[in-house]
């Protein structure tokens, strides 16, 4: 098929999760034609493959619906503080109903590759079908954690019985009662199905391979009276969302460790271990998660919790990390996770001491026992921020390819764009604030940063804009120093791009904004208003 007959729009958004619905709603609102492609059947993103038991937020609810209309803010009721997965894609089922985005949107259309031509200075957009589509503009709205990955073990197809990735849970409802179940992996995903299904198993094994620094979320109903005061505050709430460094509404205490009495600091910490939330995380002293003394003094604070939580005192030791300290990890959520292990039918096997070596027909084989299972649950986690546009064929000027220009780590500028690759835009790309970020505040800023563009483009009669190598350097180096002071920087997560079950990401890379939300939303208004500094357009 000649390319100047295939079906063609002003801007092409693949993902119709958070953000490429509220993409698609401002494009619309500008009058250009668009067409989003949904790998999955419907909305939802993130919400709509992670439907494993336990899956919920570790934002307060009303931190993370869309902030852009005040009907939607209104009318809509979360029920607990934390809410459950499927309250939250009912949310944005909502969303696509009241804003008619469902007409715009092709559901199980996977893209798989998409071409610039120069000549027509137009994306060519392929799915999986092996339709072919063009568009002036391609905005990637793909997720930092979609692309899913499983252990590098043999065996996993010869296994007989039932297994689920996290993120690809069937919809169907699964059965547990009675059966002996494994779980892989204790990420916040992990955790939050090992405390949900132990009650319900006949037998559940926990293979950890690193433990975490987990912390209570104490979710709860909320009650009318809070429902009416969340409405009503609104405005303010979302006035403080902008300042904090992470969008949440948990702000940085201006104290070092250091500055108060260790009685002062047991009584500040024992607070925040009973308040919901990420204040633990995110509400500690400044210097937690960048003096390595503040770290192991919190670190080991938090071990004692766990020790006292845990009866079995080796079980206790095994949970306990022992190298990385609190919070530079990604800290998971949790309710009754360490009390999950008293259950006299839980149990934890340590891959430290014996690795998987291959799975079997009938379970799974360390280097130290057959376990048989009836069911395997991988929460192996993803290939995080870049596995997603690994996973499509990107190929920008001169077919230059965006896989092969990000192996040794991504180059952008801003996090939203990168030079070779015109007329392209990446929400939530790396080097971008929104994964270090409540991700639908930092979603909404990209968007409306990307719309801004885009009307400018129209108004100007712009086809073509493409970030230059310089600023695409000088926006790496701003992003090296801003890491440079943080300890997570010196621990293998999916933070820093390692992933042994992926060929090539056994290397540390530097993949986030760690400047804040307000000083990146701040260097994208400069650009903005500069006339878009570091950029060419014509
Ligand atoms: P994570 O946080 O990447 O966790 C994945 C877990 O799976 C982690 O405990 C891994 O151990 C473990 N894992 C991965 N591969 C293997 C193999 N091959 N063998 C044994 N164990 C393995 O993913 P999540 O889904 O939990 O969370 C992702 C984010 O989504 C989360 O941070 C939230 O923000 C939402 P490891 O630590 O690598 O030793």
């Amino acid at each position: 098929e000649p390319t100047d007959s295939l079906p063609s729009f002003d801007a092409i958004i693949i993902g119709a999760g958070i953000a490429g619905m509220y993409q698609l709603y401002r494009l619309r609102e500008l009058g250009l034609s668009v067409q989003v492609f949904e790998a999955g059947s419907d909305v939802g993103g993130t919400w709509y493959w992670n439907r494993y038991p336990g899956a919920r937020f570790d934002s307060e609810s009303y931190t993370y619906g869309y902030s852009f209309s005040q009907e939607l803010l209104q009318e809509w009721n979360w029920s607990e503080h934390f809410a459950a997965q499927p309250e939250t894609l009912r949310y944005l089922n909502h969303v696509a109903d009241r804003f008619e985005l469902r007409p715009h949107i092709r559901f199980d259309s996977r893209v798989t590759a998409a071409r610039y031509d120069e000549a027509s200075r137009r994306w060519e957009v392929m799915i999986d079908s092996g339709e072919r589509f063009r568009a002036r503009f391609l905005v990637t709205a793909i997720g930092p954690l979609s692309a899913d990955t499983l252990p590098r073990v043999p065996g996993i197809r010869d296994f007989r019985g039932e297994s689920f990735h996290t993120s690809r849970w069937p919809r169907e409802p699964v059965e547990f009662a009675g059966k002996r179940v494994a779980v892989i992996g204790t990420g916040a995903t992990g955790v939050q199905v090992i405390q949900t299904i132990a009650p319900l198993v006949g037998q559940l094994t926990v293979f950890q391979r690193t433990p975490n620094w987990c912390t209570p979320l104490h979710n709860r109903k909320i009650t009318e009276e809070e429902q009416a005061r969340i409405k009503a505050n609104y405005p303010a709430m979302f006035e403080l969302l902008r300042r904090t460094p992470g969008c949440y509404i948990h702000d940085t205490d201006p104290r070092s460790t250091f500055d108060v009495t260790p009685e002062e600091r047991e009584a500040f910490w024992e607070k925040l271990y009973g308040e919901p939330g990420f204040g633990i995380w995110m509400a500690n002293f400044r210097d937690v998660l960048t003096d390595p003394k503040a770290n192991a003094l919190f670190s080991d604070f938090v071990a004692r919790k766990i020790r006292q939580r845990v009866k079995d005192p080796v079980t206790a030791e095994k949970l306990i990390p022992k190298n990385h300290g609190f919070g530079t990890r990604r800290v998971p959520q949790e309710t009754f996770y360490y009390e999950a292990f008293n259950l006299p039918h839980v149990r934890l096997v340590d891959l430290q001491e014996e690795p998987i070596e291959r799975v079997t027909e009938s379970g799974i084989r360390t280097s130290a026992a057959d376990y048989p299972f009836d069911m395997i649950i991988y929460a192996t986690g993803f290939d995080a921020i870049t596995g997603s546009f690994d996973r499509i064929d990107i190929r920008g000027v001169g077919g230059l390819s965006l896989k092969e220009k990000w192996a040794e780590g991504p180059k952008t500028y801003l996090g939203l764009m990168s030079a070779g690759f015109p007329n392209m835009l990446t929400i939530v790309g790396p080097h971008n604030a929104s994964t270090r970020c409540n991700i639908p505040r930092c979603i909404e800023q990209n968007v409306e940063w990307i719309t801004d563009l885009l009307r400018n483009a129209r108004d100007r009669g712009i086809t073509r804009f493409e970030a230059t190598p310089e600023a695409e350097a000088e926006w790496s180096r701003h992003i090296e120093e801003l890491a440079s002071g943080m300890l997570y920087t010196q621990v293998d997560s999916w933070a820093t791009g390692v992933n042994r079950n992926v060929e090539g990401k056994d290397v540390r890379r530097i993949l986030q904004y760690q400047g804040g939300a307000p000083q990146y939303r701040a260097k994208c208004e400069e650009v903005a208003s500069s006339g878009y500094a570091g950029m060419v357009l014509a």
